[in-house]
């Protein structure tokens, strides 16, 4: 058959064509993107100086990216305080969906409008095939402080001028420039309190901004990607039953189930926890601060949990001295080259 005697091809063919925008209006996405379950919006355009470090990496995703929308998903804050941290969890994993539900939405609204977008992974999925490397298709957080969204505070998590670091980041990519982009914050709402410093169980978050992922990623990401291998090759080297659970406790194990059967669980962000920047957070802070200090960083603190170091590592030697009632258990990152 001749295409274009194809019904697709003549259907298409017999409809009025509406041109796309060649530049997409930033009052009308900013408005789809609220709508669509965002909490704050923000464009960045992909020629931006400060985001050189992702261009090869979106343009290989959608190839002629021109625009990046930054997206804001706010978090319930007592939940992410609770020392429950079935409770903390539910709340990252849930806002996770809200946010990737709205970038869903806004990324099929742009398609419908006559654009090409992408909305890659908020959290997880990420791209496993490259991993130890980056695994992560575009960084959000960049992104987000180039358009204005917040900045990054001590412990290296963005700040939201309102709503501080209780919000999730996505990044949606686009085929055309926006009207109008944003510009970065002139002032931190870091407050530089230092109480992420006090809160982080294993020292990865230093007084004067360093952060030590490889601490944070072997206790908080314990039931992640390296922490499960290490998981595996103990199941591989136990010599029977009972000694694999000699080695691993059955609470351990039950959590480990939970994190494959469901979502997988952070062992901490504490860090996030305790912050109080940002105008819609700081009240009981600045009311108080001892009272928040009790009533926030110190249950966290007291909380009696295992806490996950590698060998000889400086997370192990400030584990065991600022945690003496918390015990540490030393073991292997899961990644070939770095115990
Ligand atoms: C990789 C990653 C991590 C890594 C490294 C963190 C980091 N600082 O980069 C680990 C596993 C430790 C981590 C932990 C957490 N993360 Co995280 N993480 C990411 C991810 C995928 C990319 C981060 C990134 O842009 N890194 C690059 C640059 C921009 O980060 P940087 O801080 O400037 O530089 C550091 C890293 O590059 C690191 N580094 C250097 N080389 C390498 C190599 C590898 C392989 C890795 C992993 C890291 C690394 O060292 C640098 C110096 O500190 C994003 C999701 C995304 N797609 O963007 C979420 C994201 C940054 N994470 C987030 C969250 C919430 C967390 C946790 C609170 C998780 C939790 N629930 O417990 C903790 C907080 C730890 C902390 N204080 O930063 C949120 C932050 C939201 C916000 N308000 O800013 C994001 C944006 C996810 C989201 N969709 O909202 N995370
Ligand atoms: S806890 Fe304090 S020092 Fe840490 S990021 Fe928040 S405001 Fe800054």
């Amino acid at each position: 058959m001749n295409l274009a005697d194809h019904p697709t091809v003549r259907a298409v063919r017999a409809r009025q064509r509406q041109a796309s925008a060649a530049v997409i209006d930033a009052e009308w996405l900013r408005e789809l993107c609220l709508a669509a379950g965002a909490d704050d919006v923000a464009f960045a355009s992909v020629d931006n100086p400060d985001l050189a470090s992702e261009r090869e990496h979106v343009e290989t995703a959608l190839p002629g990216t021109k625009t990046y929308i930054s997206l804001v998903v706010r978090m319930n804050r007592d939940n992410v305080r609770s020392v429950a941290r079935s409770v903390a969890n539910q709340e990252f994993h849930r806002s996770g969906e809200v946010i990737n539900e709205a970038a869903h939405r806004i990324t099929r609204a742009l398609e419908d409008a006559g654009h090409r977008a992408l909305n890659p992974s908020a959290t997880f999925p990420m791209e496993m095939d490259r991993y130890p490397g980056r695994i992560w298709v575009v960084a959000h957080k960049p992104v987000a402080v180039a358009a204005g969204l917040g900045v990054m505070g001590i412990h290296r998590n963005v700040i939201h001028p309102k709503f501080g670091n209780f919000i999730l980041l996505a990044t949606i990519l686009v085929d055309k420039p926006v009207s109008s982009y944003g510009a970065p914050l002139d002032y931190s709402p870091c407050l530089e309190c230092k109480l992420c410093v006090a809160a982080c169980p294993v020292g990865a978050i230093k007084k004067d901004g360093e952060f030590d992922f490889v601490a944070c990623s072997v206790h908080n990401y314990r039931e992640f990607m390296g922490g499960f291998t290490d998981w595996a090759q103990t199941v591989a080297d136990s010599t029977d039953a009972e000694d694999f659970r000699s080695r691993v406790s059955d609470s351990e194990n039950a959590s480990m189930w939970q994190s494959l059967s469901f979502k997988a669980n952070y062992k901490a962000a504490y860090c996030l926890a305790v912050c109080p920047a940002g105008e819609e957070v700081i009240e009981p802070y600045l009311e108080d601060r001892k009272g928040f200090v009790k009533l926030v960083l110190k249950p966290l603190q007291e909380k009696e949990e295992t806490l996950y170091v590698l060998p000889d590592s400086a997370a192990k030697e400030y584990a065991e001295r600022r945690y003496p009632h918390k015990p540490t258990k030393v073991v292997d990152s899961g990644i070939r080259g770095r115990r």
